[in-house]
């Protein structure tokens, strides 16, 4: 099949999993395409059978907000009739589901739009009124509709009353390049042996409440000695590092920033924290669980399909720091249980979230909307 993939470039859940679908298609023989302002960042080298277009968008007096869709469905149009493209994979309904319409408009109908939704473009961007509407009739024109969990598909149904079809394909993870490494020597570097490594990693949006990680840190670190790396980067970034400040725990916090690989930092890792107030699947949870390392997080919209509470690490309501505390120092400081849950964990992703089972699913969902088969 010629695949065409508009996704966000930048660090973020959705492109990484459209970046990573994308080589996989493209490993299996399809023909990929990415479509985007920039490179995805995971896409950082040569790879057979995909090609990057580039969205350039002209300036122009006129335009006060450069007009990104315009400039993009333009692009997927020319990409499209150049290469025949059979779909495209739109990732993220806002704006690029809306771009599929309009391409396949342009097209006359000749091209087939599959939507992946992602979360925040529904649990955020969706009941927002400048938005809503828009992103309803984007979902319901797509061919295809796929979302990343259950509850994230349930939670589109209710929101938008759509009655259509919407195919659950869960987020994926390479088992073979997420996998825990020999990091013996570099966490000697970082800290003591007796020291517990935890670590948070994410694009510090509010959503993920980056500050609630230092306050559980912080009831942690008061019972057992622990460090804390934080990767990534993002607009809670100074609310975090005053609340480092305030509770006088700048020695045992380490800043990393963004980072492209993350497995070497999570081989290091003890436990991981992710305690968001909203969160689709948690696609860090399930790379995190691929490195045998127990997620302690919130029990809200798909964590609880991806972090299995009690297998895989604890999920508490988004409000208990105290519990998220109590249930990272239980962890914490009982190492046959840490080393139990870290297997359980790495079981999980690859029995139920294994990168060939789902690409799989993409690739029966494809050609049951070539097909015309999706369910009504
Ligand atoms: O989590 C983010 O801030 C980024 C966002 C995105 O769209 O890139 O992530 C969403 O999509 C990811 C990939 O499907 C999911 O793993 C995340 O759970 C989801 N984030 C939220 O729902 C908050």
């Amino acid at each position: 099949m010629k695949v065409g993939i508009i996704c966000y470039p930048s660090y973020g859940g959705s492109g990484v999993v459209a970046t990573e679908l994308g080589r996989q298609l493209a490993a299996r023989g399809h023909f990929v395409h990415f479509i985007s302002y920039d490179v995805p960042f995971k896409l950082n080298t040569y790879e057979a059978n995909v090609t990057f277009h580039e969205v350039d968008v002209p300036s122009y007096p006129l335009f006060a907000y450069p007009p990104y869709l315009l400039a993009l469905a333009n692009k997927v149009v020319e990409v499209s009739r150049r290469y025949s493209l059979d779909i495209l994979h739109a990732h993220y309904a806002i704006p690029h589901a809306t771009c599929g319409f309009l391409a396949r408009e342009l097209l006359g109908g000749r091209l087939k739009v599959v939507t992946t939704l992602h979360g925040t473009d529904v649990t955020l961007l969706g009941s927002n009124p400048s938005f809503s509407d828009i992103i309803r009739f984007s979902i319901e024109r797509s061919d295809g509709v796929t979302a990343v969990s259950e509850d994230l598909a349930r939670v589109t149904r209710e929101l938008f009353g759509i009655r259509s079809h919407i195919e659950v394909i869960y987020n994926f993870v390479d088992a073979d390049k997420f996998r825990r490494l020999e990091v013996e020597e570099l966490r000697r570097q970082i800290c003591g042996p007796e020291t517990r490594v935890l670590v948070h990693i994410s694009n510090f949006r509010p959503v993920k409440r980056p500050v609630a990680v230092i306050d559980i840190f912080h009831a942690v670190q008061q019972e057992l000695p622990a460090v804390l790396l934080l990767v990534g980067d993002g607009p809670e970034m100074a609310r975090v590092q005053q609340r480092v400040d305030e509770l006088g725990i700048a020695q045992h916090v380490k800043f990393l920033g963004k980072q492209e690989e993350v497995v070497e930092i999570l081989s290091l890792s003890d436990l991981m924290l992710l305690p968001s107030t909203q969160e689709s699947f948690g696609l860090v949870a399930l790379e995190a669980m691929a490195c045998q390392v127990p997620v302690i997080a919130s029990r809200v919209g798909g964590l609880p399909e991806v972090v299995v509470n009690g297998r895989a690490g604890f999920l508490y309501s988004p409000e208990d720091l105290e519990g998220m505390a109590q249930g990272a120092i239980s962890i914490l400081s009982d190492p046959a249980l840490r080393e139990e849950m870290g297997l359980h964990a790495r079981a999980i992703a690859v029995e139920k979230f294994s990168a060939d089972e789902q690409v799989a699913r993409y690739e029966r969902y494809y050609r049951h909307v070539l097909e015309n088969e999706v369910q009504a």
